[in-house]
């Protein structure tokens, strides 16, 4: 079936990481039905909020299909050829007088979600030799990738819990009953976390709220944010000390063992105690649990990663599974191995760290990327190397990057910005031209990353469900006009790429056979892979890589430092999605979302009743909202979602206007970071609050 007719089209949703399998009726071109697919080998008919308002999405009036040129404060609507041409000329002129350094890029979250945008925006890149590239992993994931470099040889080599086989999940700082699971590909988290309470197992979690997920763990520890670090060291102290370390089947794989035992003595749980807020007895005791419990696996997510010591985090959670005997085993953390790998031809002991360092903070760069955290100052502080021009790509990192203010207005000083974006929000606002592609159901795509985070191996073409209108393009269209005109070369379009990959792969398959299974393939159950799929060096796994052990100094400064009266934390809702699905209707009913949860100890410090407007001031900004009083997170700390601070000039989004919301990001700082990886330290924020007069 085509996308042009109607009838009944099985595809999955895009939006987030748990790739739902959809069952899709369309009539007259438009949806009609969507549900989950109860078919889909991994989703089981799992759906959420955010994948019905894809209708929205499809039928939103205020979202572009032809291309966009600012004039002044004016947007008018020109045709694709001559967007492609001032844009290409533009970025031209200015990489030939200032050099290609400058030009930035930064890609934003759905790049990954739309295998258009994630294997097409590389060659127009290139095209411009863009080597000032940034991207939402360095405020989310970066210290995952780092830490999986380290330990495993690649980046992309992500340990994944074994959700549908565990018996003990461990988690820091994850809300998948909100998020449906990250770095973690498992829809219906709900159902899988009932399953594992069925057959016997628990669910344990470390999160400063008492989350939704909170809500069906069988233990929630309020942990004092950004010290997940200390708990994880403790633990392992405690692994050493009591003799339950036990490396199992990788044994002969692992170096450093008794490094670690050195590096992580000094740590007891008493000692930790005060600081991370937990007693010892129980850091002691949930040590022991995971320790005993077969199998289990440690994880941790966004809490854990988008902190002051991200890093030390993702690397002592591996050393947590590895010394378990729980690294690549069954129901512990294990290695997708995906029908289109992207490991395929990888070298092993590859270098993803360089000398390139950002000109004004000199940030690292890894992986060829530099900290978005740096962004805002690269393009505001004048000198060589100043960046003049920037191409985002289905971002928003005016909404959701540290101090997004200040990249606001560093936006306006830009001597040309181009967007690819649907959008006009709160960052495109600023560009001269926006080219807006085809998203969502309209698209094509193949989930390159995600079955790379997934539970269980599977795979699935997606065909285009939606027709696009005679002016519409798709993102690896512009992509590919825009690299043509940039460098004379035609690239190799997506489709194709995939197609090589899929055959070439580990399941040597092809995008027609993936069309006979409408449902999705099943592969099985993720199978250990190493140490064959090790990309180290030496093929061995050095449990204490120089540069984790080297940031415990880093660590042990902090613990020296005093505890702030209070910070803020992030909190992420069913039916947000990150900033920019804030414009679908059936999102935005009920209740106010962008409200301050506070504890009722800290209102009463600060003279706030439930309801009120406050002002919350950090290092770097204040923003006003209302404060919600409750004891779901603990004293000292604050909750605020991200992705809103909507409605302001220009911004062509009317739903989400009349929602506007303050932005966590114009709070946030970006002289906090994980130093060790580059990635924004988002939550911990240290805040003051002021009530505001009644309006
Ligand atoms: N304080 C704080 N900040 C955060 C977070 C937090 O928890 N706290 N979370 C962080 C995280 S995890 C992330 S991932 C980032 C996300 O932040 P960003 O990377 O900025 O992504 P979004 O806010 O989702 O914005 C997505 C943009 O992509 C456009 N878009 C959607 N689909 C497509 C498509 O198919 N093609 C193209 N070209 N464009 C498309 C949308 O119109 C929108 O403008 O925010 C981060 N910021
Ligand atoms: N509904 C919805 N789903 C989403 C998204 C969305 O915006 N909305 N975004 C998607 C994206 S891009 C991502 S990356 C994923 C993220 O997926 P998750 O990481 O599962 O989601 P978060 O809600 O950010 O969970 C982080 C948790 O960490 C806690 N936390 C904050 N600071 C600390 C700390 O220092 N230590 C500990 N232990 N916990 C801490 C927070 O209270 C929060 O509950 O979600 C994805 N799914
Ligand atoms: S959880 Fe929701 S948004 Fe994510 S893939 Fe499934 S339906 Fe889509
Ligand atoms: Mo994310």
């Amino acid at each position: 079936m085509n996308a042009a007719t109607g009838g009944l089209h099985y595809r999955a949703c895009n939006l987030c990481e748990a790739i739902c399998g959809l069952q899709i009726r369309v009539e007259g071109g438009r949806v009609v039905d969507l549900r989950g697919d109860p078919e889909d080998p991994l989703s089981h008919g799992a759906i959420c909020p955010k994948g019905s308002a894809l209708i929205d999405l499809h039928n939103d009036p205020d979202r572009l299909k032809g291309a966009m040129r600012r004039v002044g404060t004016r947007w008018e609507e020109i045709a694709w050829d001559e967007a492609f041409d001032i844009a290409a000329a533009k970025l031209g002129e200015i990489a030939r007088t200032f050099g290609p350094e400058a030009i930035a890029s930064y890609q934003g979250n759905p790049s990954v979600h739309n295998s258009g945008t994630l294997l097409g925006a590389g060659a127009f890149l290139r095209a411009l030799h863009v080597r000032n590239r940034y991207s939402a992993t360095s405020v989310d994931q970066l210290p995952h990738h780092v830490a999986a470099a380290a330990l495993f040889g690649h980046p992309m080599l992500l340990p994944i819990p074994d959700i549908d086989r565990t018996m003990l999940l461990l988690a820091f700082g994850a809300n998948p009953l909100a998020s449906q699971g990250s770095i973690m590909t498992a829809p219906g988290m709900r159902e899988r976390l009932r399953a594992l309470r069925e057959r016997g197992g628990r669910f344990l979690l470390f999160d400063p709220r008492r989350t939704e997920s909170a809500g069906v763990a069988d233990e929630h520890h309020r942990i004092r944010p950004g010290s997940d670090a200390l708990v994880m060291l403790a633990m392992l102290q405690v692994l050493f000390s009591r003799g339950l370390v036990r490396s199992g089947r990788l044994g002969a794989s692992l170096d450093g063992v008794e490094s670690v035992r050195a590096a992580v003595a000094a740590y007891t749980p008493a000692r930790v105690a005060e600081r991370v807020g937990i007693a010892a007895e129980e850091i002691e005791r949930v040590a022991v649990a995971f320790a005993t419990t077969r199998p289990s696996v440690a994880y941790g997510r966004m809490g854990a990663s988008t902190q002051e010591f991200g890093g030390l985090c993702q690397w002592l959670l591996a050393l947590l599974n590895a010394l378990t005997g729980n690294l690549d085993e069954v129901g512990g953390a294990m290695f997708p191995l995906p029908a289109f790998d992207l490991l395929l031809g990888a070298k092993p002991g590859a270098e993803f760290t360089s000398q390139r360092r950002t000109r004004v903070r000199a940030l690292a760069e890894f992986n060829g990327e530099f900290p978005v955290a740096a962004l805002a100052e690269e393009i505001a502080t004048p000198g060589e190397g100043q960046i003049r021009a920037l191409v985002t790509i289905a971002g928003n990192p005016v909404l959701s990057t540290p101090n997004g203010r200040a990249l606001d207005r560093a936006l306006e000083s830009l001597d040309f910005m181009l967007a690819i974006d649907p959008y006009i929000n709160e960052t495109t606002r600023h560009a001269d031209i926006v080219l807006p592609p085809a998203i969502g159901l309209e698209t094509e795509h193949y989930d390159a990353i995600f079955h790379h985070f997934a539970v269980r191996n599977t795979a699935r073409w997606n065909d285009p469900v939606l027709p696009i209108a005679p002016e519409q393009r798709y993102d690896w269209q512009i992509f590919e006009e825009l690299a043509r005109r940039s460098s004379g070369r035609t690239p190799t379009p997506p489709r194709e790429r995939i197609e090589r990959a899929l055959q070439a792969g580990p399941r040597n398959t092809s995008i027609d056979e993936l069309r006979r299974f409408p449902h999705g393939r099943d592969f099985g159950a993720l199978t250990p892979s190493f140490p064959d799929r090790l990309l180290t060096a030496n093929g061995r796994i050095d449990l204490a890589p120089s540069a984790m052990l080297a940031d415990l100094a880093r660590l042990e400064r902090a613990i020296a430092s005093p505890i702030p009266d209070l910070v803020l934390i992030g909190r992420r809702e069913l039916r947000n999605n990150n900033s920019w699905m804030h414009n679908a209707p059936r999102l935005m009913r009920g209740e106010e979302r962008c409200t301050l949860i506070v504890h009722p100890e800290d209102a009463a410090r600060y003279g706030i009743e439930d309801g009120a407007a406050v002002e919350v001031r950090s290092a770097v900004g204040s923003i006003e909202t209302r404060a919600r009083i409750d004891d779901s997170v603990m004293p000292g700390v604050a909750s605020l979602p991200h992705g809103f601070g909507h409605g302001r000039e220009g911004v062509r989004l009317r739903v989400a206007s009349a929602h506007p919301g303050a932005s966590i990001n114009d709070l946030t700082d970006p002289r906090r970071l994980d130093e060790l990886t580059g990635n924004a330290a988002l939550n911990g924020t240290p805040i003051e609050l002021r009530a505001l007069e009644a309006r």
